[in-house]
């Protein structure tokens, strides 16, 4: 995981954005307008106790700057957070693709993503359950490539008209702005019954992958299907994936709705970590493609933008891996101020006529112009292509660039019609041809309307434990709707997907299971649907080490080389900050006292033995780290005398605490080892059960 040096190397991006960088080190305090200040605490007054006068141009630049400051946050995933990297394809892409990026293995091309929540605004919590944005800027050498996708590989609506109602119901409702970031309310399950289409994107949406682990173990979809074109001109359609190399994680309920509250920061501050420990986030790019002949061979539409194209049906080959190894040097500067846009494409990438891709290419730019104040955000840092453009489009606010001459127009005889267009073969974006023919009309194509089948093949996929979590989800969801019949139109639409959810879901939401269930017995699954079945490892796992006054060194020290040795981080934690002494003599830190922390922050916890165990059965706090670590399913460890501590917490009866003769015995993720100083291989089944997660 750690990377070599060479991959520090800054990227053409990151090159060009030193030109616009500021180090404030040591130097004197100015105005904008470069002139030294002298005093920036006090006003300039008529008299001590005098009123301030107009005079003082740097309070009003000051003061006025200040108030400007703020942007309007972008309508929908306001919350993100933002790094940099480099994109590598793995084989030249030929056969499939002119575009240049995808051709040369040798070629890092250096990227920029955002990952975001949706509903809640930019101060919400990260852990809230959501849709997660994985947005991805490629500065390529042929321009900016924008992939603007999800973790998610569907969406709540077929057609762009629709997203203004669905956005409107699932935001905080417009009387009294309640509640903030979550669809647990009247209105958006309101929209939900009355338009079936959702019914599939519910799905996800209340399963395992609304509430991530991490950026870093999310999928990313770009949801639409594409087309590649190729040198020759032929084209295929294609679905853009990301699969990250840590697998795909995620909390529970409980965890992520504590840590809202214990650490609001929880998957920002992850990457940020990640990324100056220098473990760098690793997803590599997968497509599907399948070929134009095929297009009508599915039981789906394949430009409905409500289905997958299941993996087992249409393997995902995987193409190239993006890095993430750079942190912003400022978030406003470049997170904030990032600008994507499902129109930013190369030659080689093409659009299809899925209704929700169409919509969409419409309403980036659209909103980038209100929020980013004017047409030239293309000239902010972070959203200039890294080769320079040239047009004949002028003025604007902020415009930066100083174009010279007096031409701007085309065709001129002035300046030789130069900045000239370029056909397709020397570079020039031209569209693919595709045949379009028909009536004006609003409608829906009928291949659009099977609202179900995909819902209930996710259902199928799902473990006993993911389906146990949808159903909670579902309670907690639709049992924050006050209005009852919307409750039972709610069961009543899951029957359409499954009669045992519908009934499992009135169960808990005080209404009737629906008339007449559905019993149809499709069970067709897709195994790559359930997280289950994803990448388990313990790197850049993170584990609590509870201890106080008189703990073991010798068994917490072979631990932590253990941790070393697989990438798992910790963090001790102890009453308050002051050192803690061991039993032997040696003296610890702690990173964290309970007053800041919480085992919701954590992935697992370890307690080492010693006579330090008698303090932490006293207190409350050590208590309930372990029970709630252990509600939550997470691994925890404990050696020798610290098993005295488990018989205190809701572990006993999971842990086998007596008798253990030096055999390490592992439990439903609790791994103990009594009466050994040797602590090898309790090591391997306690790093074993951190990779299981759960
Ligand atoms: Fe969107 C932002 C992803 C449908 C209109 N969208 C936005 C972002 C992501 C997505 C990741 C944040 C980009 C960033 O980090 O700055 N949106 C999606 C996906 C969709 C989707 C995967 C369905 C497949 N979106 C969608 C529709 C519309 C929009 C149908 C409008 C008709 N989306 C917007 C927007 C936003 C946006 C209003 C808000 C801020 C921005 O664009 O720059 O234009």
């Amino acid at each position: 995981m750690k990377k070599k040096p060479q991959d520090h190397q800054p990227t053409k991006k990151q090159q060009q954005l030193e030109d616009f960088k500021v180090n404030h080190e040591g130097k004197d305090l100015t105005t904008d307008q470069g002139t030294k200040v002298s005093n920036t605490s006090e006003s300039l007054k008529a008299g001590q106790r005098g009123p301030t006068i107009m005079e003082d141009f740097h309070f009003r630049e000051k003061v006025t700057h200040f108030d400007h400051e703020r942007i309007p946050e972008r309508v929908v995933h306001a919350r993100g957070f933002g790094a940099h990297g480099y994109f590598q394809v793995y084989e030249p892409l030929t056969d499939i693709t002119r575009a240049k990026f995808l051709q040369d293995p040798n070629v890092k091309t250096p990227v920029f993503v955002r990952f975001s929540t949706v509903v809640g605004s930019r101060g919400s919590a990260d852990t809230v359950r959501d849709v997660r944005g994985f947005a991805t800027k490629f500065y390529t050498e042929e321009g900016n490539f924008d992939l603007v996708g999800n973790n998610m590989p569907i969406f709540f609506i077929q057609d762009a008209i629709k997203f203004p109602d669905l956005v409107h119901a699932i935001k905080p409702e417009p009387d009294n702005e309640i509640p903030q970031a979550s669809a647990a309310h009247d209105t958006f399950w309101d929209w939900v019954v009355n338009n079936q289409e959702t019914t599939h994107m519910i799905m996800w949406l209340l399963s395992d992958r609304g509430i991530p682990r991490s950026f870093r173990m999310m999928e990313g979809f770009g949801v639409h299907t594409f087309r590649l074109v190729n040198e020759q001109g032929k084209a295929r359609f294609v679905k853009f994936h990301w699969k990250p190399k840590l697998g795909v994680h995620s909390l529970t309920w409980d965890e992520a709705q504590k840590i809202a509250g214990k650490d609001p920061d929880f998957n920002r501050k992850d990457l940020w970590d990640a990324i100056n420990n220098g473990e760098y986030p690793e997803f590599e790019l997968g497509l599907q493609i399948i070929e134009e002949e095929q297009e009508f061979d599915f039981d789906f539409d394949i430009l409905d933008a409500t289905k997958i194209w299941p993996e087992e049906q249409v393997p995902v080959k995987i193409v190239g891996k993006m890095t993430l190894n750079k942190n912003q040097d400022n978030f406003f500067a470049e997170t904030e101020q990032a600008a994507f846009h499902m129109g930013n494409v190369v030659p080689g990438i093409d659009f299809t006529n899925d209704p929700l891709l169409q919509g969409r290419l419409f309403s980036y730019l659209d909103t980038q112009l209100l929020r980013l104040g004017g047409p030239n955000f293309h000239e902010i840092p972070i959203n200039r292509p890294i080769i320079q453009y040239y047009n004949n489009q002028r003025d604007g606010f902020h415009r930066m660039t100083i174009d010279q001459g007096k031409v701007a127009y085309f065709p001129n005889s002035i300046r030789q019609n130069y900045p000239m267009p370029q056909p397709g073969k020397d570079g020039g974006y031209e569209h693919y041809q595709e045949k379009v023919e028909g009536r004006k009309v609003r409608t829906r194509s009928e291949s659009f309307n099977d609202h179900f089948s995909q819902a209930r093949l996710f259902w199928n996929s799902m473990s006993p434990a993911e389906k146990k979590h949808i159903i909670k989800a579902f309670h907690f969801e639709v049992g924050n709707v006050m209005d009852k019949k919307i409750r039972q139109k709610v069961v009543d639409l899951f029957n359409q997907v499954d009669g045992n959810l519908a009934r499992e879901i009135a169960k808990g939401i005080g209404v009737e299971p629906p008339t007449k269930k559905n019993t149809m017995s499709i069970t067709a699954t897709s195994p790559a649907l359930s997280q289950e079945n994803t990448v388990k490892t313990p790197q850049t796992r993170k584990v609590a080490i509870l201890i106080d006054e008189g703990f073991n060194y010798n068994e917490f020290r072979q631990v932590i080389v253990g941790f070393q040795k697989n990438g798992v981080h910790s963090e001790v934690i102890s009453k308050t900050l002051s050192p803690v002494n061991s039993e032997e003599g040696d003296q610890i830190e702690p990173q964290k006292s309970y007053a800041n922390s919480h085992s919701v922050i954590y992935d697992g916890i370890y307690i080492p033995g010693g006579q330090h165990v008698e303090n932490l059965i006293g207190h409350k706090e050590a208590k309930d780290f372990v029970n709630d670590a252990f509600a939550h399913a997470k691994p925890i460890g404990a050696t020798n005398q610290a098993l005295d501590l488990l018989t205190n917490t809701l572990v006993q009866n999971i842990a086998y605490t007596n008798d253990h003769n030096g055999q390490v015995y592992s439990n439903l993720g609790v791994v103990t080892v009594n009466d050994s100083q040797d602590l090898t291989e309790f090591n391997s089944a306690f790093i074993e059960a951190i990779a299981q997660h759960r």
